[in-house]
């Protein structure tokens, strides 16, 4: 019993975490450029696009990053930027895209509640990652 209930007192989900942008954009607290959303998942326009269409996918529960978040949340946020990313090559005749997480700042990450970035990628950009 005791393994077991210390293994559900682990869940690592919180609330909406005070301070955290995406979290407010969530409860509507924020605007954003909301491409799709879902009971669990929602995905808007990253504010400072690596290239059109950049989109964040994002879940609703807060969880810091994909080391932390359960593996059928991992599974939904990137079966969504699956589809978003075809939906960039459809809709913005992108010719691809980069489906990237970062895990702590020392990996980049900023915003510390779970997002996955959806980047179209065009002939002519010249991103590097
Ligand atoms: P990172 O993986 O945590 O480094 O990415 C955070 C992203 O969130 C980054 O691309 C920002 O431009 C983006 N972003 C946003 O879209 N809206 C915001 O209010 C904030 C950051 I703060």
């Amino acid at each position: 019993v005791a393994s077991s209930l210390g293994a559900l007192l682990n869940e690592k989900a919180v609330g909406p975490v005070e301070d955290c942008v995406f979290c407010k954009i969530i409860k509507g607290e924020l605007p954003a450029r909301v491409v799709y959303e879902d009971e669990d998942i929602i995905a808007f326009l990253d504010i400072n696009p690596a290239a059109p269409g950049h989109t964040l996918v994002v879940p609703k529960k807060h969880y810091k990053n994909i080391l932390d978040a359960p593996d059928e949340v991992v599974s939904k946020v990137f079966l969504v930027a699956k589809k978003i990313g075809k939906a960039a090559i459809e809709a913005l005749d992108a010719k691809g895209v980069n489906v990237i997480t970062n895990a702590e700042p020392v990996a980049g990450q900023i915003v510390m509640h779970f997002h996955v970035h959806v980047i179209p990628r065009f002939k002519e950009d010249e991103l590097k990652f």
